[in-house]
């Protein structure tokens, strides 16, 4: 087989109302915006991935727009003329002169991933060593706002049988008001589901060693990231003094992070995530970091579309175990979808497509639609 040449790549930034708006300790989302990134080779397969994060420079270093710049000036350049089959040589060359740029390096893995899929009639999830399942069960999280509608939201979930772990948004409120909202729902829902918090690094040490005891107390299971990403010596004190297991998400930047959290001792769970790490790949080397050290797993999001869910979801169905499930809800939060075939949500779960590649065809007129010009 003659070689096959990556010949473009690009990047089309995507806006897509949300079903209502989403509020996060550090923004409120009333859309999410996409970087749908699109790589055509000589062959003629094109491979489609999306670097996607949110509320612009809210949560991490790279936003929408600098995506797409940095795509067009820095990544396509090195990319455009190399082996299109050999995603090592590809990722590595990017690396060698790209720091950073997680987000970008993992939609741009995602496509390549998905391109050579297709040419070899296989899912990702086979190149990636194998799936050892078919499917992950999904949390959904309430963050309306408003308690009342974030139980009757639960509820909801629970009928239709869509969610039975719920992730509440926190720490822009005082405490004891974030308190006694996250009790409250978890008295309306008792041991029909499991109730978490992320607090996206709002706390100080000494308001979260109060906070986490209250939340452990009464039933709550998780702990997402209760204060800042550099405190890392709070972390440790907090790690080892929670009654509820502290989640490591802002904490993790990179796999080099990965491993010196695990070192230090400064979280039980790591959420993973493509975007984090610079792809499918990548985040899973993050999780053979926690494997070894004993640290359990939860396949994150950064609230994704359907590409980055799926790209997330077939690196996820490779590992032993998730032990805290996943968040792969991207989709079911926007009222739009860009492919002709959205994921499968069943059952409390995301079914994982076995057809090549990531399972997904762009549809080029709703990407038109809702494309920014
Ligand atoms: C985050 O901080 O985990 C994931 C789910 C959600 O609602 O927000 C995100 C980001
Ligand atoms: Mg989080």
């Amino acid at each position: 087989m003659s070689q096959v040449l990556i010949e473009s790549l690009s990047a089309t930034i995507v806006d897509l109302p949300t079903i209502r708006p989403h509020k996060l300790a550090m923004h409120t989302m009333q859309q999410q915006t996409l970087v749908i990134i699109r790589v055509r080779c000589s062959d003629g397969v094109e491979g489609i991935g999306e670097a996607t994060t949110i509320g612009g420079l809210a949560y991490g270093n790279e936003s929408p727009e600098s995506i797409k710049t940095n795509l067009d000036a820095h990544f396509a350049p090195l990319l455009v003329g190399q082996d299109a089959a050999n995603i090592n040589a590809a990722m590595l060359r990017l690396d060698k002169v790209i720091k950073g740029n997680t987000f970008a390096k993992s939609g741009v893995e995602s496509a390549l991933l998905d391109a050579q899929g297709k040419r070899l009639g296989l899912p990702v999830s086979e190149l990636l060593g194998g799936r050892v399942r078919d499917s992950l069960e999904v949390a959904w999280t309430l963050a309306s706002g408003d308690t009342a509608r974030d139980i009757a939201e639960a509820e909801q979930m629970l009928d239709i049988r869509r969610h039975r772990i719920f992730k509440l948004k926190i720490g822009a409120n005082p405490v004891d008001h974030d308190l006694k909202h996250v009790i409250a729902i978890k008295k309306a829902l008792g041991e029909r589901a499991s109730v978490r918090v992320d607090v996206n690094q709002y706390w100080d040490e000494s308001q979260a060693l109060r906070a986490c005891q209250v939340l452990g107390e009464n039933g709550i299971d998780l702990v997402e990231q209760p204060i800042s990403r550099i405190n890392r010596a709070g972390q440790v004190r907090l790690n080892q003094r929670s009654p509820a297991p502290i989640m490591a998400d802002e904490s993790i930047e990179s796999v080099e992070d990965a491993f010196s959290l695990a070192a230090d001792g400064a979280a039980s769970i790591f959420a993973l995530k493509i975007a984090k790490n610079g792809g499918p790949r990548a985040v899973l080397r993050t999780a053979q970091i926690a494997e070894a050290a004993g640290i359990a797993l939860y396949g994150g999001t950064m609230l994704e579309g359907a590409i980055g869910t799926l790209a997330s979801a077939h690196a996820f169905i490779t590992l032993k175990q998730l032990t805290w499930a996943t968040e792969l809800f991207g989709p079911l939060l926007l009222t739009e979808e860009i492919v002709t075939e959205p994921p499968v949500y069943r059952d409390f779960a995301l079914h994982v497509p076995r057809t090549p590649g990531l399972g997904l065809s762009l549809d080029e007129e709703r990407l038109a639609r809702f494309a920014r010009h």
